[in-house]
């Protein structure tokens, strides 16, 4: 049982930590804006910071459209940074990652969840 557990717990810290190899491996080049359409871009992601950790998948999948439409949101690391899990969990209403938050300019948050959804999102600020 525990022999079970132990390789399921190392199998995914092998399989999260390759992912996380190949993937800072094989970057695509970002996109290069001017400097006022990328300010303009950067004013829009102000407000939005992405709770996330570099072994998942689904958040490395968010990661990878960020960089590669050089979007500069803030990455707030569920793992390393207890503060960020327990907001997360908290006001979000989930331990579950990526998630963005959004605030809005009454300082409300949307915690949007989901992977593609994210993506949907930034993709209509581009
Ligand atoms: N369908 C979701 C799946 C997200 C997901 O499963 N995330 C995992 C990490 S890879 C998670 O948050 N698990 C909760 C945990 O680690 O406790 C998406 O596409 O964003």
């Amino acid at each position: 049982m525990i022999r079970k557990i132990l390789r399921r717990v190392l199998g995914r810290a092998l399989f999260g930590n390759m992912l996380r190899i190949v993937n800072y491996s094989t970057l695509p080049k970002p996109i290069i804006r001017s400097s006022e359409a990328q300010q303009k871009i950067n004013k829009q992601t102000d407000n939005l910071a992405l709770y996330q950790f570099e072994t998942c998948p689904f958040c490395i999948k968010v990661t990878r459209f960020m960089h590669q439409n050089a979007l500069n949101i803030e990455l707030r690391n569920t793992r390393n940074d207890h503060n960020h899990k327990t907001d997360l969990v908290t006001f979000g209403g989930k331990y579950q990652v990526p998630c963005l938050r959004i605030t809005q300019e009454n300082n409300e948050d949307n915690w949007l969840y989901e992977s593609d959804d994210i993506i949907l999102y930034l993709k209509n600020l581009t």
